[in-house]
């Protein structure tokens, strides 16, 4: 596996010094975060990502993500012109050493919270999502932590208007006509687009989520069987949902060669509900099996990057809620312990 980190460019506030002083860390993962989707890249702002992150022995071979604008998941007039502009923007990372792509397919909001510092018993803070908290929000006017700043009440409004006839069907055909459109470009300079599951897996406020489980992926990989059609895992995301097995997942899809991307981090159940805490990334802190995960990806053959998921606020930090340093460095020094153990484990 090449272990990589989530860094959000020049604004981002932990220094690469940092990064490069985390054992086996081998780059970052980015993206040019100051424009919107529907829009070519500045090639100024990715080479000067590169060059950042190569000044720290930092390689930048993962983008997360070139978003995908929400005229492509409607299917509107303009979808075309950004489809254009995200075959642009592939060819673009191409050319400047990328290899794989995470991006989504969720209408409106890629993931959602209704806590962004949730207190624990160890007086560290984390996201949480709380179904009690979730049922209280009056979809009309809606004000969600970390969503305000996105979305003007207006705007908001209208697109939750646009996506009311838009079935799971219809969605899931404009994923494949999107898919579709980019292939030749993804063979041409061998990219392998990872889509990022549904956070959490399931549907919200009448939007559409079509992937979220394993029927949702077997379902997306025929579609479009070609070779750089694959997923991200991200166990947090998928183990919210307690219909999904993760260690399967992990092994079916990695022996299937699908997985390219892996975020790992755990969550923990706090009801008989959908409601979950982001946990510290070891097995015992959580709901998941985060040595079984890793072992049914190492078992099973995957070579792909990881990198460590939202961590806690921890040690005085008042980071960017799930993309502090602290958390985040000790879930690395923990997955390289999975890593090891599952590789001597493998061999012998
Ligand atoms: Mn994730």
């Amino acid at each position: 596996m090449k272990l990589v980190f989530r860094w959000f460019g020049p604004k981002d506030s932990i220094p690469l010094s940092y990064l490069h002083e985390i054992p086996n860390l081998s780059g970052v993962v980015t993206a040019v975060y100051d424009q919107k989707p529907g829009e070519v890249w500045s090639e100024d702002s990715l080479c000067r990502l590169k060059e950042m992150a190569a000044a720290h022995g930092l390689a930048m071979e993962v983008i997360e993500s070139i978003p995908v604008s929400e005229d492509i998941k409607l299917g509107t007039a303009k979808r075309d012109e950004h489809i254009e502009a995200f075959r642009k923007n592939l060819a673009l990372v191409g050319r400047y050493g990328v290899k794989c792509v995470c991006y989504n397919f969720m209408p409106v909001f890629d993931w959602l919270r209704t806590d962004m510092h949730h207190q624990n018993p160890d007086e560290s803070n984390s996201l949480a999502y709380s179904r009690d908290d979730f049922d209280k929000v009056d979809p009309h006017h809606l004000h969600l932590p970390g969503w305000d700043e996105s979305y003007s009440p207006e705007e908001l409004q209208s697109l939750l208007n646009a996506y009311q006839n838009v079935s799971h069907e219809e969605l899931f055909d404009h994923l494949v006509y999107f898919l579709k459109a980019i292939e030749d470009v993804l063979d041409q300079y061998d990219i392998n687009m990872a889509i990022h599951p549904d956070d959490p897996p399931w549907d919200v406020f009448g939007l559409p989520r079509i992937v979220s489980n394993e029927a949702d992926f077997d379902r997306l990989f025929k579609a479009v069987p070609n070779r750089h059609n694959g997923m991200t895992l991200c166990t947090g995301s998928l183990g919210a949902g307690r219909c999904n097995d993760i260690p399967h997942m992990a092994a079916k899809y990695a022996k299937e060669g699908r997985i390219y991307f892996a975020h790992l981090r755990n969550v923990l159940y706090t009801d008989n509900r959908d409601s979950f805490v982001e946990v510290g990334h070891d097995t015992k802190l959580g709901s998941l099996n985060m040595y079984a995960i890793v072992k049914a990806l190492v078992d099973s053959g995957f070579d792909g990057y990881v990198r460590p998921d939202h961590g806690r606020n921890i040690f005085g930090e008042n980071g960017k809620p799930g993309y502090g340093l602290y958390d985040r460095a000790l879930g690395c020094a923990y997955i390289n312990g999975l890593f090891e153990a599952a590789e001597a484990e493998k061999k012998d």
